[in-house]
């Protein structure tokens, strides 16, 4: 397949008036009948041949103006002559909703229909210009037998078995969607800053009632939160969102009407962990703040994903640090950039920001263009200051408002709004990998001077690196714990630099990086007692976790090397943050956490160790294990003193006090062979309670009748389920992983087709370190047995889940040759996705 690139782009030759849709349902003949109002495009080339994108379509009429034509029909859409100046195109076509396993387009999903069309899935539903930067209002009839029918914008008829919707903001096809099928509503208002009132429903499946509750409110205040930190208002009479079961993605932003991913609505006390809440609020924020970032400014082209994309989930962080905690948000975010952006820019997918080329753009929703893409906004926020970010993004709604745009535009706002030259800054969209930051200090006359050195290591496609700007935040520290200089924002901008701080009396001890100012692997050679002196005295929340993660990975580093055992100065640290009830416990629960076995390997193979995955495993429950001994006196104090008593509330802080009661159950399980775990599972009113139950004694090695009961208890539940597939997949033993993939892979509730269980199980596996990478490579071929087995049938997410071979290049060559192996024989499966294709080509290189 040919690459699609970004310096091939050329506007579109057509501007489209109105788009007229009327959809006739039918599970197996859908048809969908186009009317299109095109007229030249004053900014391109003019052209008398129009070519329209289509996949999988019968058509089965063509008219311009009226007049039958003949298209000339290919794989990928169409070509058609067409007059001279503005014309009207009719199409009609038939689809089939309920063959669409690739969940693409329009398809059914329990007997409902539902769409999803980000990035290219609108050409499976008709012909059409499929392409961000063609925008137009669109009106959508719905003739259909559901109770419900549903598309963007506002309700405009309704009768026996039609509705009629009209969407006045023009939009990319990317965002339409239509829903129908037999769903409830569950109803709310909102009004806007302005007073206009907008109609709120939250659309699930009979039977879920009771579960949107939390999702509504989490839209509520999200709405409120935009009004009030953005200035942005919502923009329609009604806001639906709909849950639904078989979702590739986590939920999808289309103009009022939100498609989410059931996992990330439904969600009851006994149903839903604190984890599954927080997610929840944060992926309802998410898709509302693309109502601004995203829908009424969207992007010129794919390369501009991380436009919307970046620039929104570092919106949905604010938002989730305004509502619970910036420190904790702030770590937790750390965490995932690490393990999963981190991890992508370290192996062959490695691509920048704002890739250049791409052959299925499925295939880079990616941890950097969204992850990477919001720290890019981080730094640009820092940089310039938070009242010149504010200024500047006025300006971006102000001047972009209904257009696709580029980076390059976003830039704009922002060196026209502060005066600043982004130019060199700009390379942050651009290059791609993690820059490596190496610190050396010196202390003279009273003078302190921090000398940096960046480095970015080269990628695929990119051998030669520039320097990147990096905002550096530090602080100092006195020997006695004092900060003597608060936190100072230093700006890096060449490959090597010095900063001076005068008139200190002593030798400062520094706190670098401070918020984790810039996403760099920061290298400096630290005392064991410095870093048990920063855990215990800096006065930033996310150093101070920082040094006692780079304690626990210093530790583990030396059990898996030297068989080291682990020294008092880290297990004393560790007790001290235990022991301190001045600390959020949130935050407590963060510091008593081991980097996992993923990040070690990694930690190791960036030392010029080759990972043992068995080696790794074994020292993490051994360090476990110690930590548990070392803390037995204050572990079952913290759990007695962090039960959170009377109903559960969903709220950040009895979240925080059951993740640290959490934390200590897990540790004490290690040394009480699962007593209170058993217990606290006969008597958890709560999901949180009874999956920390019950995931603390499968991690020992026991916990056969809990499996069973909650299985019995749940087999219901669909969401539920998946918890108990991933939980086994999660923790099964090095040894028996191939057994354990083999029994929940032939269980009758292995649903292999519905995403969500295919993940549970299949993505367990890989998050599982030490079973995925057991030593006879048996689990790696049943992986790519399922990958070869789904592929045919959801191409986008087999894709996806080939980036758990992504880190092959880390491994001993035994492990490295099975990868290869196996990969080379999804490679040659006859028949292969272009989207997988494309993924394995790039993993190996
Ligand atoms: N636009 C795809 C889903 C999301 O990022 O919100
Ligand atoms: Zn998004």
């Amino acid at each position: 397949p040919r690459a699609v690139l970004l310096s091939d782009y050329a506007p579109y030759p057509f501007e489209i008036d109105e788009v007229r849709l009327t959809f006739r349902l039918d599970p197996h003949a859908t048809r969908v009948l186009a009317r299109i109002a095109f007229r030249p495009n004053p900014a391109a080339e003019p052209s008398r041949t129009m070519r329209l994108d289509g996949e999988a379509l019968k058509l089965l009429s063509a008219l311009i103006d009226g007049e039958e034509v003949e298209p000339r029909l290919d794989d990928t859409g169409l070509t058609v002559d067409v007059p001279d100046g503005a014309f009207v195109w009719e199409a009609e076509v038939e689809i089939s909703p309920a063959d669409n396993t690739a969940l693409e387009g329009l398809y059914m999903s329990n007997g409902m229909y539902c769409t999803q069309c980000e990035a290219e899935g609108f050409r499976k539903i008709t012909y059409y210009p499929n392409r961000p930067d063609v925008m137009a209002p669109f009106h959508v009839r719905i003739d259909g037998e559901a109770p419900v029918l549903l598309s963007n914008g506002n309700p405009v008829h309704f009768g026996e078995a039609f509705a009629e919707w009209h969407d006045p903001w023009p939009k990319p096809a990317y965002l339409f969607a239509l829903v129908a099928g037999d769903l409830v509503a569950h109803p709310d208002t909102f009004t806007t800053k302005s007073g206009l009132p907008v109609a709120l429903n939250i659309y699930v499946r009979p039977g879920d009632e009771g579960k949107a509750d939390y999702a509504m409110d989490a839209l509520k205040r999200s709405m409120r939160w935009d009004e009030e930190t953005y200035g942005r208002e919502y923009d329609l009479d009604v806001f639906n969102i709909v849950a639904v079961d078989d979702f590739n993605m986590g939920a999808m932003e289309n103009k009022g009407l939100n498609i989410f991913n059931s996992k990330y609505v439904l969600a009851s006390p006994e149903t839903a962990t604190d984890r599954d809440y927080e997610l929840i609020e944060g992926i309802i924020a998410h898709e509302y703040f693309h109502n601004w970032t995203g829908n009424r400014i969207t992007c010129r082209d794919w390369f501009q994903l991380c436009l919307k994309e970046g620039l929104t989930v570092f919106r949905d962080r604010e938002f989730t640090g305004d509502q619970r905690s910036h420190a904790v948000k702030r770590i937790d975010d750390v965490v995932m950039l690490r393990a999963r952006q981190f991890r992508e820019d370290n192996g062959p997918l490695s691509h920048p920001v704002r890739p250049s080329s791409y052959i299925e753009i499925n295939n880079f929703y990616t941890a950097t263009v969204y992850e990477k893409g919001a720290e890019v906004i981080g730094m640009l926020k820092r940089l310039v200051g938070d009242e010149a970010y504010h200024r500047a993004l006025d300006l971006y709604f102000e001047r972009h408002d209904g257009q696709a745009c580029t980076v390059e535009d976003w830039l704009a706002v922002f060196q026209d709004a502060t005066g600043r030259d982004l130019h060199a800054f700009s390379h942050w969209y651009t290059q791609s990998g993690t820059p490596r930051l190496r610190v050396l200090e010196e202390f003279e006359d009273g003078t302190y001077t921090l000398h940096f050195q960046q480095e970015t290591p080269p990628t695929p496609g990119q051998d030669e690196k520039g320097p990147q700007v990096l905002p550096i935040a530090v602080g100092l520290l006195s020997p006695e714990g004092d900060e003597i200089v608060p936190t100072t924002l230093l700006e890096m901008t060449e490959s090597e630099q010095s900063f001076t701080f005068e008139g200190l009396s002593e030798k400062p001890v520094p706190s670098l990086l401070r918020g984790f100012s810039a996403p760099v692997i920061l290298d400096r050679a630290t005392s064991t007692e410095e870093r048990a002196f920063l855990l215990a005295n800096d006065t930033d929340p996310f150093t101070k976790w920082e040094a006692g993660r780079a304690l626990a990975r210093d530790v583990l580093i030396r059990m898996v090397t030297d068989d080291a055992q682990p020294g008092p100065a880290y297990l004393d640290a560790l007790e001290r943050v235990a022991r301190d009830d001045t600390l959020d416990p949130a935050f407590r629960s963060l510091a008593l956490a081991l980097p996992s076995d993923d990040d070690m390997a990694q930690a190791l193979a960036d030392g010029g160790v080759t990972p043992d995955p068995l080696r790794i495993n074994a020292a993490n429950r051994a360090l476990n294990q110690k930590i548990a001994e070392h803390l037995s006196d204050v572990l079952p104090q913290i759990y007695e003193a962090m039960e959170v008593v009377g109903p559960y509330t969903p709220d950040p802080k009895a979240a925080g006090r059951r993740s640290l009661r959490q934390t200590a159950l897990a540790l004490m399980s290690r040394t009480d062979g699962g007593k209170r775990a058993a217990r606290q599972f006969e008597t958890a009113d709560n999901m949180t309670e009874q999956m920390g139950a019950i995931t603390c004694l499968v991690r020992i090695g026991e916990g056969a009748d809990q499996l069973d009961a909650f299985f019995r208890q749940w087999d219901h539940d669909r969401l539920v389920l998946d918890k108990w597939f991933a939980l086994q997949a999660g923790l099964a033993k090095p040894g028996d992983t191939a057994d354990t993939m083999r029994r929940l892979t032939e269980h009758p509730n292995f649903d292999w087709k519905n995403p969500n269980r295919f993940r549970s199980v299949i993505g367990g596996i890989a998050g599982n370190h030490a079973g995925f990478h057991e030593p006879s490579g048996a689990v790696y071929e049943q992986v790519i047995d399922w990958l070869v087995r789904l592929d045919p049938l959801n191409p986008q997410t087999t894709a996806r889940m080939t980036t758990m071979f992504e880190t092959w290049h880390r491994y001993d060559t035994d492990r490295q040759e099975m990868i290869r192996a196996a990969l080379g024989r999804l490679r040659a499966t006859e028949g292969l996705s272009r989207d997988t294709g494309e993924m394995v080509a790039r993993i190996l290189g």
